[in-house]
This record gives C-alpha cells, structure tokens and sequence, in this order.
C-alpha cells in the first residue's frame, strides 16, 4: 500500500544527484507494495529552497523526470547535510495526477513538504480550519491539510521547534498515516511518525552504534484540539501543550550518520540492517544529525526506549514479510484491511456509517425501482455474497449479474435503476461496458472499486473506495473481503431510519467491530488446512457445497482452487442437490460443505446426510462447538460464530487458505496462476 522513503545525510558529503538517485532506488524497493504516483523533494542548488518532481504512472517515469529537471553542475556538488523525501502514492482521495501526487506542501514557498501513507479521516475538518485562515487548496488530497496544518501552527508558535509543530500537527488528525516532513526553515531536519501505518528508521554509520536502543522522550501535552471557531484574525496564539523540551540525542561515538525513513525494510536494506521499528504515536526527529523519539503522553506498559533491530531477512523476504507469496501475505493483512475498509466510516460508538462517497445520492437510491450489483469473477460473488443483506435492508429488488452475460442478454435497464459496478481494479473490461451501457441508458452509476481513479471510478457518478490497500496477488482476496464489506456498509446506510430495522442493524454493527479479531482466529487454522490441503491435492476436483448467506462462499471458494490450483472445483447450491449434482457424489469424490447455524442449517444438515448416506466423507466448515454437526466427519474446520450475513467473510477465508496450500503442494504459481491476469482490459 503505497510507500514513504526519505534520506539523510549529516556530515556526510552526498551530490544532489546522489540522493536522487538513493531516493529512486528507495522507492523502487517499494514498488512492490504497489502505487499509481510517485514523487521527491529535495533542497534546491541555492539551498534556499525546497524542488520537488512528482509523476503519475512508474517510478521509472519520474526517473526521467528527475533526469531531465534535475542535471547540471550544481547537483553533482557535495554537500555534507541534506534530507531528500520520496513517495509512492495509492491513491485514496483524489485521483493520480501530478497535482495530487506527493509531496505535498504549505504554500507556494514549500515552506514544509510532506509525504504521507494512509487516510487523514478528519482532513474535511481541518481544511474548513485552514481555509477561515486563508489557506487555498491545490489537491484533491486528503495528504495535503498536514502540510498547511504545520505551516500554520509554525506561523502562529514561531518558537516551537520542528518536532513540536509536527507533534502538534498530529494531535489534530485522525485516521491512519505514516508521514515524513521536510522544511526549508528548519534545513538539515526530518520528522516522521506514524499510526496504524508501518514506518522505520535505518541508521548507518561507519562505526559500531554505541547502544542498541534510542530511549523515548515523553512529554505531557493533553489532547487539545485546534479551536475550530477561534476568531480565524485573532492572531492570538492558542497555546498549545508541549511535550517536555528535553535534550534531543542520539548516543553516537562520531557525527558522520545516514539515516533511512521508510515504509518497510526493503527500502534500507542494502544501506544498513540496523533499524527502529516505529510505534502508533512515535515522532522521530533528527535535528544536528541526532535522532531522538518522542511520545506526547505516557501510558503505564509505555517501554522507555525504542530498540534498534538487526535486519536478518533478504530483500525479496522482506517485500513479502515472512510470507511466501504476496497472495497469502494478502489473505493474512484481512484483518488489517477490513478494519480500513471501515475506516473513518463506521462509527462504532455512536453506531453511525458515513460513506462519504455516496452520502449525496442516498436520497435517489432510495426511490430507485431496484438495484442491481454487476462484476466478473470474484468481484462478482461479493455481490451475491450480499444480496440477501440488500435485499432485507434496503427492501427494494436486487438483481445480480455477470457483466459479460448482462451484456450478452441486452438487459433492459431504465432511468430509475440503480447499478453498482464492483471491481478491483476498476479496468475490468466487461464490468466497464457494462457500466457504459448503463450510464447511457440514465441508471445511476455506483462504483464499488479498490483503484481511485480507475476508469470505473472516474465514470460513475459516486461510489465507495473498498480501501484494501493494493492487491498483488491475481487472485482475489482481502479485496473481496472488502468488496463484501463495503456492500454491507451501504446496506446499513441505506436502512439507517427504518425503525423495523435498528435491532438487526444494531447486530451487525457490533458483530462488524469484532469482525477482525474473528479473522484472525480463522486464521489460526492455517496448519490444519494445510493438513487437508494434502489429502486433496492429487485429486481432479473439488465440490463446495453451501446456501443462504454460505452459497457465495461455495462459488468464490470453486473459483480460488480453480485459478489458483488448476483443479476442477464446482461451487454447488446445497438445495440443487437432488436436482442432479449428488450423482456425482461417492466415496472418492472430495467434498467441502459449507453448515452453520443460521436460518438454512437444517437444509444444510439434511444436504450433508444426502452426501454421507452415499459414502460421501465430507469436510466441513462449521460453528466453533458444533459438535451435532462435526459427528458426520473427522474433518472439520470450527469459525466463531458471528451474525449470519457476515459469516460469508469467516467461511471464505478457509478457502483462501485451502487454495493456496492446494496449489503450493501442486508447484503452481501463486502469485500469477497459469493464464490469468490481474485486470481483464479485454472483453
Ligand atoms: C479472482 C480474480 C478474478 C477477478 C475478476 C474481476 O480471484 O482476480 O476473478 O475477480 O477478473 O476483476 P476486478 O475485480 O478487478 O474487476
Ligand atoms: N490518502 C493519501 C492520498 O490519497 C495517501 C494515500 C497513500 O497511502 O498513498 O494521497
């Protein structure tokens, strides 16, 4: 999910052109983690100023931008202190282009330029602040109020130093970031700090560091906020909390030091392996080439120092963490990215959903004849996933289409027709015509994508941005997780003044809250599936068997072993049983059913001893302690129990797992199966 590198130098003779091309390579070591817009910033030549370059598309284009900005004589002269920093974007507000690229600045005079990772959740809030106050906007970004929100507290605490006004800027924001900050009145300076967004610190010197931890400095300030309708000319200075203004030092033997801000350790590698893992909160600093942390309040289990780690893992590992495959990588972040996913939008406290994207057009929703969720593939089982959630919530009619059999049917659509056009990567080709020739027909255009944009962004009317962070793997997975997600969110929405509804609404928000804790139990199932991933590998197929809110799960479940492991796999409706798929069921054929306790589970019971009374010796995936259920097989696999529309998120993920064990045993390509590709542009 996109990536921040800065670097450093202090009495360490670098050219310009050097830290450029330390910059670029940093943010090529960060590709990986995938992106749409890149950018620098460095000191001009006069050390006046600050220069950026910002691109969209590949690292490799700004590169030539640099090259073409950035020759001459001035930038091949050493200087011995300089902080160059770099980004590469994934877009979350504001398309890619160049204007909205990073770094973004304070004001014309790049008094301060910030590159950041994340979602700033309150930044409508602080623009309102900035803009009574006279500042004017040039991006679509939510990045870029952290840059005038510095410049701000700078012009109005003009003693504070540069770690405090970024400290200060902190306590405003909400939301998650990694951030790094650069300043023409404060030269040879970085501060970084991160929440729930990975940021480290690389530290190289010639000789051996002279300790092994950076202690933490902590200070008092309480959590006071800006005051938002404090008279904007007053110039009153609003005093603000400080952190103690301890002695800021790094223990080191000599004063020639690099120091590398990045997203992950496969950007530092190759210049150190000693490195500090940043923490939600910290704010490093370096200043006279000392590098101290900081923290505004202390909490008891707080440690006193930050302990600088000796890196062991190669590149490659590490851009995969200690995962195999980006694909099981990505099955494992769910946790992490359906919490994103609800981000800034549900507001558990208050059992509240915004989904800003839409919010405007709920009215019109509302009085639609129907609505209609269209997509490919696994984009398109998120929709079927959900359909009987709409349904119930939004009470209107549902319909769920593949794009490419929607088009081939000539489907009527009319002017009070809502369309949804779910997609990944929001190229897809068959999702994008589809959309075309609803949008030409007067429906609205509703896109629920992972790509800001992308040509399905940009051609609906509003949509939802799933926020699952860049998927790497061809197949789908966390962004089906956060597909289904975002379908629920908007069926809350949607619901959210049927008084007939708040007990069930009230369910599933709470039920939503422990959504990610229960993920990651699910995942500690991963050694036993492993397990059963070798009892099926040398077959020729595989049965899913499901209903209700399940069947979803059968289909994406076939699709995953397909895709992934080359292996027939069929995702069967539990009630078509006798209708003919049971034919196929005897001892040798492998079968996986899908039976919880919710509204169907007798049907499915009675599905399960239609299977074993024909010698079928099904695995199932059933309730943690369901024991009834678990009698008819030694192989099961028990998830926590959660609301019934939101069980399809827990059964999925044993699939996920299954597939990819699946197909490691099987010596396919994970990363990129056979004949597949990450986005279909054709039809
Ligand atoms: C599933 C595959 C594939 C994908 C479709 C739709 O694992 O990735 O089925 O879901 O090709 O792609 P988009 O979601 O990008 O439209
Ligand atoms: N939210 C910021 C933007 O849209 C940062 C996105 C990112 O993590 O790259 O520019």
């Amino acid at each position: 999910m996109c990536g921040i590198f800065a670097y450093l130098n202090y009495l360490t003779p670098k050219s310009r052109q050097e830290v450029l091309d330390l910059l670029v390579t940093g943010l090529k070591r960060l590709e990986y983690r995938g992106y749409d817009s890149t950018g620098v910033a460095i000191d001009s030549p006069d050390n006046k100023n600050i220069v950026m370059v910002k691109r969209t598309g590949k690292v490799k284009v700004l590169e030539e931008a640099i090259q073409e900005h950035f020759s001459g004589g001035e930038y091949s002269e050493p200087v011995l202190t300089h902080i160059g920093i770099a980004h590469t974007r994934w877009a979350t507000h504001g398309v890619p282009c160049e204007r909205n690229s990073h770094p973004h600045r304070s004001d014309e005079g790049n008094g301060f330029v910030v590159v950041h990772n994340g979602i700033i959740t309150n930044y409508n809030d602080v623009k309102t602040f900035l803009s009574k106050r006279g500042y004017e906007f040039e991006s679509d970004t939510d990045t870029e109020v952290f840059a005038k929100l510095v410049h701000h507290l700078w012009k109005t605490h003009p003693t504070y130093s540069f770690r405090e006004l970024v400290e200060q800027a902190i306590l405003q924001v909400e939301g998650a970031f990694a951030i790094a900050v650069k300043s023409k009145h404060f030269p040879g300076e970085c501060v970084a700090s991160r929440r729930s967004s990975p940021l480290l610190v690389g530290i190289k010197t010639k000789t051996r560091l002279a300790t092994d931890h950076i202690p933490i400095l902590y200070g008092k300030a309480d959590d006071k906020k800006l005051n938002p309708d404090q008279d904007a000319d007053s110039g009153k200075q609003q005093v603000l909390p400080r952190s103690e203004s301890t002695s800021e030092f790094m223990p080191l033997e000599e004063k020639e030091v690099e120091y590398f801000f990045a997203s992950d350790a496969s950007a530092v590698i190759e210049h150190t392996n000693r490195v500090i893992y940043l923490e939600d909160d910290d704010v490093a600093a370096v200043r006279d080439g000392t590098l101290s942390i900081h923290r505004l309040k202390k909490s008891l289990d707080d440690p006193h120092a930050r302990e600088i780690t000796t890196l062991k893992m190669e590149i490659q590992q590490i851009m995969k963490g200690n995962y195999d495959y980006f694909m099981q990588k990505e099955i494992f972040e769910q946790p992490d990215s359906v919490v994103n996913t609800m981000r800034g939008r549900v507001r558990f406290d208050g059992n509240a959903i915004v989904l800003g994207g839409i919010k405007d057009y709920i009215p019109e929703i509302k009085r639609c004849r129907r609505l209609m969720l269209i997509g490919c593939g696994t984009s398109y089982h998120s929709a079927v996933a959900t359909r009987q959630l709409l349904e119930e919530l939004t009470e209107l009619p549902v319909m769920v289409e593949l794009a490419s059999d929607f088009l081939d049917r000539n489907t009527p659509i009319f002017r009070d027709d809502v369309c949804f056009f779910i997609s990944q990567s929001g190229e897809t080709a068959d999702t994008l015509m589809a959309l075309r020739y609803c949008k030409q027909r007067g429906a609205l255009i509703v896109g629920i994508t992972n790509t800001v944009g992308s040509s399905i962004c940009r051609e609906s009317h509003c949509g939802v941005h799933i926020n699952a962070g860049p998927e790497i793997g061809v197949a789908s997975t966390k962004a089906y997780t956060s597909q289904f997600i975002s379908l629920v969110m908007f069926a809350l929405v949607m619901s959210e003044d049927r008084l007939s509804l708040q007990q069930r609404r009230l369910e599933i928000l709470q039920a939503l809250s422990k959504l990610a804790d229960q993920i990651r139990a699910v995942l500690k199932l991963d050694s036993k599936v492993q397990e059963l991933a070798k009892d099926l590998y040398q077959h020729k197929s595989l049965l899913i068997m499901g209903r209700g809110y399940n069947f979803a799960t059968c289909l994406e479940g076939a699709l995953k072993v397909k895709e992934l492991t080359y292996m027939h796999s069929e995702g069967i409706m539990a009630g078509e049983l006798k209708h003919g798929p049971l034919a196929l069921v005897d001892d040798s054929m492998p079968v996986l059913m899908i039976v919880l306790r919710d509204p169907v589970y007798v049907k499915c019971m009675n599905a399960l001893q239609q299977v074993t009374s024909r010698k079928g010796c099904p695995i199932i995936i059933c309730e943690e302690g369901d024991e009834e259920t678990q009698a008819f097989s030694s192989r099961h696999l028990e998830i926590p129990r959660t609301v019934d529309c939101l069980q399809g998120i827990l059964t999925v993920i044993p699939m996920q797992l299954l597939s990819y064990h699946i197909a490691v045993l099987r010596g396919c390509d994970v990363d990129c199966p056979r004949n597949l590709a990450k986005s279909v542009t054709v039809e």
